[in-house]
């Protein structure tokens, strides 16, 4: 019971399981395991795929030839361990060069590098058989407003994005974008800072059907914003490409926790939007191990993560099955219909709501049963129900 399955699509990227816990107060506590030993511990423990950014996989200052061997080596623990690429991205941060932005660097030279680094980190991807490339700029955005403007840095930003979409175009890749939305850190301000800004800001581009987004339970808490919202306005809008899930705390640090131990609650909704709309993506977590951890306590860390979201999985299961919460919904959902009246404009349907008569203490009376609607929730979750 609860054993991942790779109809289930579980993804951790490289980086993830990779974490050697290093934090802004401390040294790392693990020993970096290899790409390939990643690979190796991701398929034990029940994996569907792995995701990576380019550097995760080559370091930056690989040659050609330790390039190809590097890959070949994990081609191989791919067919070895059947584990998939659905995604790969690529890291726009990490570099010294990009301390002021990638696509929005003040620098043109800096821009310039950035879309080759990218081009390059979408060819690596799709030699592996990656469909969906995400892109979160990691450093777009400030500390020092008076050092950038944010109309010409947008405008930056869909310059390359559109640069990115004529390539894939161009070459004939079956690929799509995800962008990934962040409010703060490593930069003070990040541009684009979630994903409602994000799908306001796909529309402006010159490919739009080209792109869609990633949101982050994280990312979007972090803003203080409701995940569930958010990643439904995505999927309401045909954008909802891939997930980053995991958990954090409101009012903290970028923590990355494993998915679902903070806000247990805010999971099961976020599994119950994803399982009832049927999404098709991968389920991509993007957390890492406590630093406290070793090895095996990693290992805990990404099967917790798997086994929470099959958990909440049967706990839709249940609250949709559940006769008194589904009897609760329609007497929620009833009201009465306003006779010739329709929700699009026509004259007709217009005149019959001007002659309408509302009561609106009729209206105002009815009975919303949401105190015991949500104890039955919590009863569901607290596993008596
Ligand atoms: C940072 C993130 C990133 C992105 C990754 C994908 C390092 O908070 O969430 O993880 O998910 O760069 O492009
Ligand atoms: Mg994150
Ligand atoms: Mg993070
Ligand atoms: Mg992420």
């Amino acid at each position: 019971r609860f054993q991942p399955k790779p109809e289930d699509r579980f993804t951790f990227g490289l980086w993830t399981v990779g974490n050697p816990g290093r934090d802004p107060f401390g040294e790392p506590v693990r020993t970096p395991w290899s790409p390939v030993e990643i690979a190796n511990v991701l398929a034990e423990v029940g994996a569907y795929g792995v995701n990576f950014h380019d550097n995760d996989l080559v370091p930056i200052d690989a040659s050609f030839e330790e390039k190809r061997k590097i890959v070949s080596d994990f081609r191989r623990a791919l067919e070895e361990t059947g584990l998939k690429v659905p995604m790969a991205t690529v890291d726009l941060f990490r570099n010294p060069v990009f301390k002021d932005g990638a696509f929005t660097s003040n620098d043109p030279e800096v821009r310039a590098y950035a879309i080759r680094k990218t081009i390059e980190a979408i060819e690596l991807g799709v030699e592996l058989g990656a469909e969906i490339f995400v892109l979160w700029g990691g450093r777009e955005g400030t500390e020092v407003d008076a050092s950038k403007d944010p109309v010409t840095a947008l405008k930056r930003h869909r310059e390359a994005i559109n640069y990115l979409c004529d390539y894939v175009l161009d070459r004939g890749y079956r690929l799509k974008f995800a962008l990934e939305a962040k409010p703060n850190e490593p930069r003070s301000d990040l541009y684009l800072p979630t994903t409602g800004a994000m799908l306001g800001y796909i529309d402006t581009l010159d490919h739009p059907e080209m792109v869609g987004v990633n949101p982050e339970v994280a990312h979007e808490r972090m803003a203080g914003l409701n995940v569930y919202h958010a990643v439904a306005q995505a999927l309401e809008r045909g954008k909802l490409l891939h997930i980053d899930l995991n958990d954090q705390q409101i009012g903290r640090f970028d923590q990355d926790l494993r998915f679902g131990s903070a806000d247990i609650k805010g999971a099961f909704f976020l599994v119950k939007l994803l399982e009832d709309y049927q999404y098709q993506g991968p389920r991509h977590f993007d957390a890492h191990a406590y630093r406290t951890e070793d090895l095996e306590g990693v290992k805990d860390f990404a099967k917790g993560c798997m086994r929470t979201y099959l958990i909440l999985k049967e706990k839709v299961k249940r609250f949709n099955e559940d006769r008194e919460i589904q009897d609760l919904l329609k007497k929620i959902n009833a009201g009465r219909e306003v006779a010739g009246f329709e929700f699009r404009y026509s004259p007709e349907a217009h005149r019959s709501l001007m002659d309408y008569e509302f009561s609106r203490e009729k209206m105002a009376e009815k009975s919303m049963y949401y105190e015991r609607l949500d104890q039955l929730t919590m009863e569901i979750l607290l596993g008596v129900r």
